[in-house]
């Protein structure tokens, strides 16, 4: 029998009892979302101040995303890539015109796409530029996040990610993040086929590099034919007030390819809020002289390209564009670190803010080892605030991108109402 949910209490004990352990969720059991608000089983309203991870950047069951949901799920949802469909092509030429690449490979979850983006890089480093077989490193950033597979958490520096799940894949030299002359050193080896980086390290706590580090690390690579590969997974789709992290400072609307502010990537993945958080969907877009080192065969999955997920994801590309999620999260973003930088200036519990755009992290003032960013998360949610504490001590601060100033306003007071609270 299929039980009915009426409490809280009720749905966390059954999570707890028949779900694996994999997760220490706040407190909160949600049943219903509506743009940048989240109910719970008992109504109470919240403010989102998470969107999945980035992932609902068009803010809960967006109606545009949702109408294309249901109208691609009443015509035909998976082929395979064993026929062709008639949705995958238009996407492919949607998407690699909105980011400006000639391919794209399309994947499910975020995990999948960096793998893809190691594979092709590590192919292209053997076919292209002339590694010895079985030779290829790639070069990553310390304290990078790029997902849970046995690969992925090979290069991780986070031992709970890590520990007791070797023996790990070889092939991978990690650098400090933002350190260009630690990745020129890396990249003496010529056995180096990629530098795969997070041009904001979002799980690290929100950590903004320097200005130039992303077009530097790009001029690095390129002088040492050496692929320049962005994980925009968490970055991307206007979440940091531009398309993309690597647009820089660009305040344009779509993809422009300023001289003075735009990075191209040799390889770039996108995941999350490619899609708005109605179905898995990740991408690796590259140029064809990247592209084509992978034939028939040689990569893939069930799902990958699926008509469902190819139309959700053009109907979510198109939000970004048109509601101007890009325009609206630099704007708010320097409300929202403006304000909290008041904070941080009156109250000692308070160490300081950082982010860029929509993706924010304030640092509380206290050991990572104590439970004040926890308990202060609660209270935030008591208060209708929902955010989730990261390494400790620090909080992460990402609404969904549609959000209105007004709005924004009103999440400052609940904020400054609790860290009041926590002041000694
Ligand atoms: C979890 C953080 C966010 C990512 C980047 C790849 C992936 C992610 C840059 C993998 C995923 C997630 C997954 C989530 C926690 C989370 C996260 F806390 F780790 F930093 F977003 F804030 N590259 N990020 O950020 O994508 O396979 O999950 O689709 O619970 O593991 P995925």
């Amino acid at each position: 029998m299929i039980e009915t949910i009426n409490s809280s209490s009720q749905a966390i004990a059954l999570e707890d009892k028949h779900g694996a352990h994999n997760y220490h969720p706040l407190p909160v059991v949600l049943s219903r979302g509506e743009g940048v608000f989240l109910w719970d089983v008992e109504g109470k309203k919240y403010y989102d101040f998470l969107s999945a991870y980035s992932a609902v950047n068009q803010g809960h069951c967006h109606p545009r995303i949702k109408d294309a949901l249901i109208e691609q799920a009443s015509t035909l949802t998976l082929t395979s890539r064993a026929f062709y469909n008639d949705v995958l092509g238009p996407f492919e030429k949607y998407i690699t015109e909105y980011f400006g690449f000639d391919k794209v490979l399309p994947m499910n979850t975020g995990a999948e796409g960096v793998e893809t983006a190691l594979k092709i890089a590590r192919k292209w480093g053997y076919e292209r530029k002339g590694v010895d077989e079985n030779q290829a490193v790639i070069v990553v950033a310390e304290n990078n996040f790029h997902g849970r597979t046995s690969t992925i958490i090979s290069f991780s520096s986070d031992n709970n990610a890590r520990k007791n799940f070797g023996p790990y894949t070889p092939g991978f030299v990690k650098i400090p993040y933002d350190d260009i002359s630690a990745l020129q050193n890396a990249l003496v080896d010529r056995n180096v086929v990629a530098f795969l980086v997070e041009p904001i390290q979002g799980e690290a706590g929100v950590y903004t590099p320097a200005e130039d580090f992303i077009r530097k690390s790009a001029e690095v690579c390129k002088a040492k034919n050496v692929l320049f590969i962005a994980d925009e997974i968490q970055t991307g789709i206007a979440r940091t007030g531009s398309l993309l992290a690597v647009c820089g400072n660009c305040t344009c609307e779509g993809h422009c390819e300023k001289q003075d502010t735009y990075t191209k990537p040799d390889m770039l993945i996108l995941g999350k809020a490619i899609s708005g958080g109605f179905y898995p969907v990740s991408a690796v877009l590259a140029d064809n002289h990247i592209m084509e080192v992978i034939k028939p065969g040689q990569h893939g999955s069930t799902f990958g390209g699926n008509p469902l997920g190819a139309k959700v994801a053009i109907a979510a590309l198109e939000v970004v564009r048109d509601e101007k999620l890009a325009q609206n999260a630099r704007k708010l973003g320097k409300i929202f670190r403006e304000r909290m930088q008041i904070l941080v200036e009156k109250y000692s519990i308070l160490k300081l803010v950082r982010g860029k755009g929509l993706l924010n992290a304030v640092v509380v003032n206290d050991s990572p080892d104590s439970s004040t960013a926890w308990d202060m998360c609660v209270s935030l949610k008591d208060n209708g605030l929902l955010a989730k504490p990261t390494h400790g001590n620090i909080i992460r601060f990402a609404p969904p991108l549609v959000m209105t100033e007004e709005q924004l306003h009103d999440c400052c007071d609940i904020i400054e109402k609790v860290v009041k609270e926590f002041e000694k």
